[in-house]
């Protein structure tokens, strides 16, 4: 088992489309163990593979606190819709950042599991919005698209202040901005 690194927004790493999963071997079993670690470390209650820079269709979840509930989801189709509303979200790729989202409050999905055998499910409430906004990552959609440009600058604005102020100093990347 090992923590994965979680690209944060501004990378453009997370604006990658992901391609299907085809193989289901024991490399992807393992990678499915190594997100589960990480996002329970995170903490988070879902993780896209392109969020660790994997740009494979494979996504986890587990809303519940004692992680009883761990559920993957490769290749993952939606099917229907119902209930549009808006709940408050957050992301492991724009830490400290929560905002409002509308979204379907009930979906149908259909997925392969880690083992590549197709089934469908029901999800609401936070599940729904939970898969919606990995399915989102997939795509290289973060939930800060649905918010205003002012909105979305002023937090890329404070990530990268972060980012810098956490990083070594003399390690500015070429074209980095001056701090002062
Ligand atoms: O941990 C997470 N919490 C969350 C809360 C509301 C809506 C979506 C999420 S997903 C997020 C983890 C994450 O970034 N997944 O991509
Ligand atoms: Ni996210």
């Amino acid at each position: 088992m090992a923590l994965l690194e979680i690209l944060e927004f501004p990378d453009p790493r997370l604006r990658n489309r992901a391609v299907p999963v085809t193989v289901f071997d024991a490399a992807l079993l393992r990678l499915v163990d190594d997100m589960f670690e990480t996002m329970y470390a995170a903490p988070g209650i879902g993780l896209a593979a392109s969020q660790v820079n994997v740009h494979q269709r494979l996504l986890i979840m587990d809303v519940t606190e004692d992680h009883s509930e761990p559920l993957v989801f490769c290749n993952p189709e939606i099917l229907a819709r119902e209930e549009v509303g808006v709940m408050e979200e957050g992301c492991l790729s724009v830490p400290g950042i929560y905002d409002e989202v509308e979204r379907a409050q009930r979906i149908r999905v259909r997925a392969q599991d880690r083992h590549g055998v197709v089934f469908e499910r029901d999800l609401e409430g936070i599940r729904a919005v939970c898969l919606q906004h990995e399915m989102d990552h997939l795509e290289g959609k973060l939930f800060v698209d649905y918010l205003s440009s002012l909105k979305r600058d002023r937090i890329r604005r404070k990530l990268e202040k972060e980012r810098r102020d956490r990083a070594p100093a003399g390690r500015a990347p070429a074209g980095a901005a001056q701090s002062r």
